[in-house]
């Protein structure tokens, strides 16, 4: 793959082969991201999954709308960190189409970040949380008509049950068996959709980043101070509180989403209590009460529902995720059942620091 960035994608960028070093970054599920420096920049590469976003065309498009916008933000004082942005070719064109060699984009490199794997403190959950929240507030006053749905109902968390009992119906790789208690304990949360259709039509749809994963959020290195929001990929149309969700799926466990110590898959209260503090100060002139109100739903349904996909493709042969060992997406699926029943554990206590939050602001 290295050889041939180097040879048949650099150079619609005018980088020379030979000067540049490539390696590959990051932790994404989906596209393969590298690292490009050669002696007079760098840049980030990446070659998206047409499988996952067929219409790649609209992913670059709507990135661009929402990192012109926010740079416009930024300009005015009125966005306080920085943003990524796409990069051309040599041609200005803002991706390559190398059909079966794949779709390749640029987004610039911020120099002096840094990304967290799992939260460490407090001060850090709250810093993410509202740089989080800040990111959102800064689309606020994009037309989320603009925005192209890239993968409609991502967040349906019905659509994610009924794609598990497709898998379950088939078992193509006869791999039911072993999991099907998680199966049985997924179908037994589905409380959780009259919840969701009683909530759902009274919030406002925004426009969303739907991947709030701490490694989606880069510190500056030299102060850790929260530097910018990345993986614009998913940005749609949607309600903040799947946004909310993600940050308590990925920021409160002091493991990682893989890890197979699940006695140690808890979801940690003074976490929680910092994400609800710097997201709700940084969206406090926008959030409706509904929308506070409907917080907690997606701090429980985030985790279930990855846990379902995760789930799902293990059940359908590990198709959609990158997986990096046998059993990878089982795993990763009993982690995040293992976090759901931890913030269950502690529903009273997490969901009095909400509405401590709702008084404050
Ligand atoms: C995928 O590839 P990455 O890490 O940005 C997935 C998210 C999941 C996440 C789980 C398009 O994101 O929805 O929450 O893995 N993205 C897509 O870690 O499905
Ligand atoms: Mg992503």
């Amino acid at each position: 793959m290295i050889n041939f960035i180097g040879q048949q994608v650099l150079p619609h960028f005018a980088i020379d082969d030979a000067n540049a070093k490539i390696s590959p970054l990051g932790n994404g599920h989906i596209n393969d991201t590298f690292l490009v420096r050669w002696p007079q920049g760098e840049m980030v590469l990446q070659r998206l999954n047409t499988q996952v976003f067929p219409d790649a065309d609209a992913l670059v498009g709507n990135a661009t709308k929402i990192s012109d916008h926010l740079l416009a933000q930024a300009s005015a004082g009125q966005y306080p960190l920085q943003v990524v942005e796409p990069v051309v070719t040599a041609n200005h064109d803002a991706a390559i189409d190398l059909g079966e060699q794949g779709y390749w984009r640029a987004i610039s490199y911020l120099r002096h970040s840094a990304s967290v794997e799992v939260v460490e403190t407090a001060e850090q959950a709250q810093q993410a949380a509202r740089a989080f929240g800040d990111f959102a507030f800064g689309l606020s006053g994009l037309d989320a008509n603009q925005i192209i749905d890239v993968i409609p109902k991502f967040h349906y968390f019905p659509g994610r049950l009924q794609q598990l009992q497709a898998a379950v119906d088939a078992d193509s790789e006869g791999r039911l068996a072993e999991c099907q208690h998680w199966v049985d304990f997924a179908f037994s949360q589905t409380g959780l959709i009259s919840e969701l259709e009683s909530l759902e039509p009274k919030l406002p749809l925004r426009i969303c980043h739907n991947d709030t994963k701490i490694n989606n959020m880069l510190f500056d290195d030299r102060t850790m101070s929260a530097m910018a929001i990345i993986d614009l990929d998913t940005c749609m149309k949607g309600h903040l509180m799947y946004d909310f969700g993600d940050m308590v799926r990925t920021f409160c466990s002091p493991e990682a989403e893989d890890s197979t110590a699940l006695d140690k898959v808890l979801a940690r209260p003074d976490i929680f209590a910092a994400i609800c503090e710097g997201y709700t100060q940084a969206l406090a002139p926008v959030l409706t009460a509904d929308e506070r109100q409907s917080l907690w739903l997606g701090a429980r349904i985030m985790p279930l529902m990855i846990g379902v996909r995760f789930l799902t493709d293990h059940l359908n042969g590990d198709k959609y995720f990158h997986v990096h060992r046998e059993n990878h997406n089982l795993e990763r699926a009993a982690n995040q059942f293992s976090l759901y029943q931890s913030l269950l554990a502690q529903e009273a206590q997490f969901k009095a620091m909400l509405c401590e939050h709702e008084t404050n602001s």
